[in-house]
């Protein structure tokens, strides 16, 4: 038989070997492929007879061979793409489908639990005519430190050490540097200042069940005409009452903040013991969750604020301490730790 009958003969045989291929016989269609079109296959193995022929009949061959390769590579494509369908469609009609089964119940979260005590603190300000303001995260050495009265190589650096991404760059230590840029902003021919600022602070503190590296404080800032130690009291009272409700006991201690003067910090009585003392306050009876002060006239100044005509008070809110006497919570590493059975308790 010559080659071209040959060639003929493999493709007309090869053409009726891929007719009635089933779905689940992919792996038999592509055997048969390497078998035919293969390296070692039958039409690689007939092309060796090419050298035996004649040069005028070498060409004609040649594009004989060419031509049934195209159709045979074609041939199999479209039984690959058969088979492929056969496979979907005895899948589908071997499944069936129970629409009246109940659907997966899709989880949903809720707020966390620092979320909405900032919004609640946040709110309760808003009603008393605050203005809300943002502050940066990444700070500049000079309003975390030096505009708050904290020059630099002051002792009182110490007492919040920090992350420095350059020298005058930092991960902030506290949300107060938002006063001083609130206060450079403020026109005070409008009338008083009044805000708060809620936001992350950073510091280089042991992690322990009430102290975080990084925490959240809420700031507060009202600056005027005839601004006392009383109005600072006043405010301090009404959010701690609207917080914790009236039973809850509060103490003003004296204290030390180079941005005001006096300066005070301001605890609670210990949501676990009661204020008879525990392992939650460190057997004192109290937790401290703010600092607070009437702002130092030095800060005033240097926002260019006549500290002789307006005076104000500051504080500064620690969110988890908060949250923690809220909802009686005595580990502040919870809040971090992403753990859905603990934020699904604050829905
Ligand atoms: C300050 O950060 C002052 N900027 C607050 C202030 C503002 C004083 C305005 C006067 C005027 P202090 O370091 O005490 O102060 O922190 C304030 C509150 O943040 C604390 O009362 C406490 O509730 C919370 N806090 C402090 N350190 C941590 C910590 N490591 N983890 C969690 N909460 C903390």
């Amino acid at each position: 038989m010559d080659l071209q009958t040959q060639l003929e003969e493999l493709k007309n045989k090869t053409l009726d070997q891929l007719k009635g291929f089933q779905g689940n016989q992919s792996k038999e269609l592509q055997d048969l492929k390497v078998s035919v079109l293969g390296k070692k296959g039958s039409l690689t193995e007939l092309l060796k007879g090419l050298k035996e022929l004649s040069a005028t009949e070498r060409p004609l061959v040649g594009k004989q061979v060419n031509r049934i390769r195209d159709i045979l590579t074609e041939a199999f494509e479209e039984q690959a793409k058969i088979v492929e369908e056969a496979k979907i469609q005895a899948q589908l009609d071997s499944e069936s489908i129970d629409v009246t089964l109940p659907g997966k119940k899709v989880a949903l979260g809720n707020r966390h639990v620092l979320t909405q005590t900032s919004e609640e603190i946040e709110d309760i300000f808003l009603g008393m005519g605050f203005q809300i303001i943002d502050g940066f995260e990444v700070e500049k050495d000079y309003y975390n430190f030096e505009r708050m009265n904290l020059p630099k190589d002051h002792p009182a650096r110490d007492m919040q050490d920090t992350f420095y991404i350059t020298n005058e760059i930092l991960l902030r230590t506290h949300t107060s540097p938002v006063q001083a840029r609130t206060l450079d902003q403020h026109d005070f021919s409008k009338g008083p200042l009044k805000m708060v600022s809620p936001g992350r602070v950073f510091r280089r503190d042991t992690d322990d069940a009430t102290h975080s590296h990084q925490f959240h404080q809420i700031e507060g800032l009202v600056v005027g005409k005839n601004i006392s130690m009383g109005d600072l009291k006043g405010t301090l009272e009404l959010i701690i009452k609207k917080m914790f409700g009236e039973e809850r006991k509060i103490r003003l201690r004296p204290s030390y903040f180079p941005f005001t003067e006096p300066s005070v910090e301001v605890d609670v009585s210990c949501f676990k013991c009661g204020g008879k003392g525990c392992n939650v306050c460190k057997k004192t009876g109290w937790i401290e969750i703010l600092g607070a002060g009437m702002v130092h006239p030095r800060v005033l100044e240097m926002s260019g604020v006549d500290s002789e005509v307006y005076s104000g008070f500051a504080f500064g809110l620690g969110q988890e301490r908060i949250a923690m006497l809220r909802y009686g919570i005595n580990d502040i590493r919870g809040f971090y730790q992403g753990d859905s059975r603990f934020s699904q308790q604050f829905k």
